[in-house]
């Protein structure tokens, strides 16, 4: 079992990116490393490229996610943690691959779509592009599983058409078809002020997210300012349905606290958002605060996750040749 994953560094990381992929990350590296398995987690600061970033905050953003990683729980000893620029196989098999991938493939692709909205003709061509890269980024390693968010699912069935396309088009068995791991317990977590959106690192609203660096007063007033309606809370998550904020509210509840959702609706049954409010800012500054000052104490020691970030770059860079010689072999391009 190899299981890859990544994560851009288009700025802060937030509690959607926490609890919806890194603590899943944490909870699956123990198990993959005990079954003999590899870990794989990136800092995806090529895909980071595809909008405008100024290049000193894609270069800080990347030193942050990467101690915010361990400081949640990726451990190096355990899992492969790196940056993708510093491993060029990444960039070689995508250009390989997007002569095997099609132009009416990427057409499809609602991401884009959704990134470049009007202004597709001023689109980057890398914004484009990006899933050609995704697919080099797991078939690399002929990674067998990845855990993905919804959003990210067809991006993946694309990886695993271009492997085939490739295996058929040169006759043979070479790159594997991953499959996705789409966890039930990772939970969607949506914007504190509009709860139709997602959390997301670049809403322009800061007050929208729950970064994971800041401090235990920044995190209480955003849960206290949190948009939400004056019904209390009803006797189960599903009455919830058509109240997107309370929804979310329990939901980050339930996920910080390791509970079901409908466990935490059953226990404030009755009860207004004056009293709910201000028990998940208390939840989240304790599970949250330890995350940050070790993030915090890291980030003072950069030379250590340097030499973190160095580490696993060079021991992907070692699982990576092997399968790049191969494909530019089978391509003709080894004389
Ligand atoms: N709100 C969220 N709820 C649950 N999971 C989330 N993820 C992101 N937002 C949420 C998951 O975090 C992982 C890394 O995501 P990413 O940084 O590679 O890209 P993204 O999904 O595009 O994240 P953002 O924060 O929304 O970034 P921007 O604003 O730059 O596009 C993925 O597993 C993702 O599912």
């Amino acid at each position: 079992m190899r299981v890859v994953s990544g994560i851009k560094p288009t700025g802060n990381l937030h509690l959607g990116n926490y609890l919806g992929a890194i603590k899943q990350w944490v909870g699956m590296q123990a198990d993959v490393d005990a079954a003999g398995g590899e870990s794989m987690y990136f800092i995806a600061d090529l895909h980071g490229l595809t909008e405008w970033i100024e290049p000193a905050a894609l270069h800080a953003n990347t030193f942050e996610i990467a101690a915010a990683m361990i400081a949640s729980g990726i451990d190096p000893k355990k899992s492969i943690l790196f940056n993708q620029a510093r491993v060029p196989a990444h960039s070689e098999l995508s250009w390989l691959l997007n002569n095997v991938a099609r132009v009416g493939w990427l057409n499809r692709m609602t991401q884009f779509k959704d990134k470049a909205g009007k202004n597709r003709e001023g689109a980057s061509v890398g914004l484009y592009d990006y899933p050609v890269l995704m697919a080099a980024d797991v078939l690399i390693y002929s990674t067998t599983h990845v855990p993905v968010g919804e959003d990210q699912k067809q991006h993946l069935e694309l990886a695993r058409d271009i492997a085939a396309k490739f295996n058929l088009d040169y006759g043979v068995e070479l790159l594997v078809q991953p499959e996705p791991l789409v966890s039930k317990e990772a939970p969607r977590i949506m914007s504190l002020r509009d709860a139709t959106q997602k959390m997301s690192k670049s809403n322009p609203s800061d007050a929208a997210r729950i970064n994971l660096i800041d401090d235990d007063d920044a995190i209480a007033q955003k849960f206290r300012k949190a948009k939400t309606d004056p019904e209390p809370l009803g006797e189960t998550f599903e009455d919830l349905k058509d109240r997107p904020e309370a929804k979310n509210l329990v939901t980050i509840f339930a996920a910080l606290s390791d509970r079901t959702p409908q466990d935490v609706v059953a226990e404030y049954a009755g009860q207004g958002f004056g009293s709910f409010k201000p028990a998940l800012a208390d939840l989240a500054v304790a599970k949250l605060g330890p995350i940050r000052d070790e993030m915090v104490r890291l980030t003072a020691d950069r030379a250590a996750v340097d030499a973190v970030l160095r580490d696993g770059s060079d021991r992907a860079a070692a699982l990576a040749a092997p399968l790049l010689r191969k494909v530019q072999e089978t391509m003709g391009l080894l004389v």
